[in-house]
């Protein structure tokens, strides 16, 4: 009997590890499903320019179609490095405290770009659910101005 109860829950904790493994392999942790996902270069749909400036993004207000991956080249014409990370608002929010009190942070995040002033950089996402999509650079005293909004129109 004992035999049995062993038997049964290393099956049950089998499925168990089975399960969870298979809810992180359907969403990537890294970022919510709500904004997309890093996007596969060679099925780009279109290329949106953004500038950095000290300290807004232009344009900050961006139009997509459900579906479509975009390359976002983003060029810095600032004279003081930027950032521009793609997520919900709330997680920018939270990503701009972190930077506040850890200053010079660089992530190697594939939904963010930090860019030294001069400096392009590129970011191909892939926005698979419609609704509004946010970017930002987090920096301190940067926050507040240089936000954007990406309205995902549904296909
Ligand atoms: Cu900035």
């Amino acid at each position: 009997m004992k035999k049995h109860i062993a038997v049964f829950f290393s099956i049950l904790m089998f499925w168990v590890v089975s399960v969870s493994a298979d809810l992180n392999h359907k969403h990537d942790s890294a970022y919510p499903a709500v904004i997309g996902e890093p996007g596969d270069p060679a099925k780009v749909t279109r290329t949106i320019e953004i500038k950095a400036f000290d300290n807004h993004f232009l344009p900050a207000e961006i139009n997509v179609v459900q579906g479509e991956t975009v390359r976002f080249i983003v060029k810095n014409e600032g004279l003081k490095r930027h950032e521009m990370v793609i997520d919900t608002l709330e997680n920018l929010k939270e990503h701009a405290k972190i930077t506040r009190s850890n200053p010079g942070l660089v992530r190697e995040d594939p939904n963010y770009l930090n860019m030294l002033p001069g400096e392009q950089k590129e970011l191909v996402w892939h926005f698979t659910e419609s609704g509004i999509v946010h970017f930002a650079c987090g920096y301190p005293g940067h926050f507040k101005g240089m936000r954007g909004k990406i309205n995902v129109e549904i296909k």
